[in-house]
């Protein structure tokens, strides 16, 4: 966490020492360490108290007094200096899709935009694309971007969000001596972002567990504490804050509450319905016909009695689901995954090697994974040559021969270029087992265009998967301005399955792409696009997604047999 933090910091320093105009030397030197200090596996607190940081690649004598400072004292003061020397409201800036360092200088210096408010105004009175650097498009481009950060403002990534509510009802569990804590609200619905997590004890101490919830170390603030429901707000990993909701109940109305407080709010006001159809009420205590109780204790009784099957929570929007109950999917579920076809590694700008990679995927149950790493044209990302990429097959195949209980497939996360063709020819694309193609450049293209080129890379017959098909970074790029309909249908046609990134900050394509896709008969390829380890564990993200969109595990090419996969492979490659 002190890393990420302190990381954090670095970027900041670099940001502001370029906003107010200092030597991009010094400038460097702080992004470099920032994104070292990201990487480390080892806690920095550790390396200052073992006086190893003269080891970390990029930390000079200036970073490391920096780091010192950090850990002793939790800040770092040239940080606190440079926040100091520009308004206050000029380092949000950052935050538009579109701003860097150089264009919040330009702004505010020619411009005097001291915040978001300002830069607005500016965009709106014309004088922006006035701005040498600037113009009309760049401003409109600009005002989308103010406008989509609005929008996704106060909600919380997933990811973040199912951290924290598996921390706190672990954290609750052993604080409140309770046996059951469970996670209700749009986590449990696995929703891309959350406004709140909503936690249920059942526990018949009400004011107590409350009172121990409030006090877990966690909690940095206390909005509301009562006899059976209290409100606190938590700081997230990511340096964020989230509100977090308890509600403690009886054993006899948990599953009424939990189905209750699962939401969605659309989903109750059907259910509540069929249930004053039958002139019956139903609420977060049971439901009831007259005084008598029908279903409370379990959730699936409140279904069964309504006349209906156990919804899964990742179906209760009101999308159909009541339409449908007779006919509703078997959906794909967590243990259903067989493998993850896209991942890095030290190779391109993963943190761990291959052998690694494979043994933490064996690890979970595994039967395969496909390493692909940036091609050549990703340089930032550290994109293999074509020599680089040629070694690493003889190296999986080398890999594979000592028979480690895991297969791995030779893949590559081959780039589609500005014009829609592939990074690699043919000939090296035919030599990998298994193919993701990617775009990283120019999805700011029009519609038309990316489109395009997403169709032509899946025209490729050793194109196996569309890796991230939106290319959005959730609350902070928008999607690429994709026809997502001809997509899935040349996705059809071609038998080229597309990704759900299972990366909680991109989760691309979602839920209703998802389900348009399935509809279509699509494949959908769910891979965590690990560049670690321990982020081979975002898979649940995507299967949530997944299961949002009515997926079976029929259409997932990764629920597959590796039998069944390289049989999709070979069907598109053999046309
Ligand atoms: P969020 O937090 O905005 O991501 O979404 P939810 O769904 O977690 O909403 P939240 O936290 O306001 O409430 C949790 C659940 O409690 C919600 O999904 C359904 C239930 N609920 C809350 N307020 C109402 C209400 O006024 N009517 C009904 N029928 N259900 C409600
Ligand atoms: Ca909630
Ligand atoms: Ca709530
Ligand atoms: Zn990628």
């Amino acid at each position: 966490m002190a890393n990420r933090e302190l990381a954090d910091i670095f970027s900041e320093i670099a940001d502001l020492l370029e906003i107010t105009g200092q030597d991009p030397f010094r400038v460097n030197s702080y992004r470099r360490a920032a994104r070292s200090i990201d990487d480390l596996s080892d806690d920095v607190a550790d390396l200052v108290a073992a006086d190893r940081l003269k080891g970390i690649p990029g930390v000079g004598k200036g970073t490391a007094e920096k780091i010192t400072q950090y850990v002793t004292s939790g800040q770092v003061d040239l940080h606190q200096e440079l926040l100091g020397s520009v308004p206050e409201g000029l380092p949000a800036l950052l935050a538009i899709p579109g701003m860097g360092p150089k264009k919040v200088q330009a702004v505010w210096k020619q411009l005097g935009v001291e915040n978001v408010g300002d830069l607005k105004a500016a965009i709106e009175s014309g004088r922006l694309a006035e701005l040498s650097g600037f113009g009309a498009k760049t401003a409109e481009k600009l005002l989308a971007g103010i406008e989509f950060l609005g929008r996704s403002a106060g909600r919380t990534p997933l990811g973040v969000a199912w951290s924290v509510a598996e921390a706190l009802a672990e954290a609750l569990r052993a604080a409140a001596k309770v046996d059951r804590v469970e996670i209700a609200g749009s986590v449990r619905r696995g929703r891309e972002t959350v406004g709140d997590v909503d936690l249920l004890c059942e526990s018949t101490r009400g004011a107590e567990v409350v009172e121990a919830f409030t006090q877990l170390p966690l909690v940095k603030a206390v909005q509301a504490a009562g006899k059976t429901k209290g409100s606190v707000r938590v700081a997230t990993p990511e340096g964020g804050e989230l509100q977090v909701d308890l509600r403690v109940v009886s054993t006899e109305s948990f599953g009424a509450a939990w189905q209750y407080f699962t939401g969605s709010k659309e989903h109750n006001v059907r259910l509540r319905e069929l249930a004053v159809k039958k002139k019956w009420k139903l609420n977060e205590y049971g439901l009831f016909d007259g005084d008598t109780m029908l279903a409370g204790a379990k959730e699936v009784d409140i279904y069964r009695k309504l006349g209906l099957p156990f919804i899964e929570p990742e179906l209760r929007e009101d999308r159909g689901e009541f339409e449908r109950a007779g006919e509703l999917p078997k959906l794909l579920c967590l243990d259903d995954m067989r493998g993850d076809l896209h991942m890095h590694t030290t190779a391109s700008d993963g943190r761990n090697t291959l052998e690694a990679m494979a043994a933490a995927a064996k690890g979970r149950g595994y039967a395969y994974i496909a390493i692909c790493d940036h091609s050549h044209s990703s340089a930032i990302a550290n994109g293999l040559s074509a020599e680089r990429l040629e070694a690493q097959i003889e190296a999986i195949r080398a890999f594979n021969a000592k028979k480690r209980g895991i297969i791995v497939l030779a893949g590559t996360e081959c780039d589609v270029l500005s014009d829609g063709r592939l990074d690699w020819p043919d000939e090296l694309l035919v030599a990998c087992d298994y193919v993701v193609a990617s775009l990283h450049s120019a999805m700011g293209q029009d519609r038309k265009s990316v489109t395009r080129r997403t169709i032509q890379a899946m025209e490729n017959p050793y194109v196996t998967v569309i890796g991230h098909p939106t290319g959005r970074l959730l609350g902070k790029r928008e999607a690429m301005d994709l026809d997502i309909d001809a997509v899935i249908q040349a996705a059809v046609q071609t038998h080229t399955a597309l990704e759900i990134n299972a990366s909680w900050q991109r989760l691309d394509l979602k839920d209703t792409h998802v389900r348009q896709a399935v509809e279509a008969g699509a494949m959908l390829a769910i891979n965590t696009d690990a560049h670690s380890t321990e982020q081979l564990g975002m898979m649940q993200y995507g299967v949530q997604t997944a299961r949002r969109g009515w997926a079976t595990k029929a259409s997932v090419l990764n629920a597959q047999t590796l039998a069944g996969l390289k049989k999709c492979i070979a069907r598109k490659r053999e046309g």
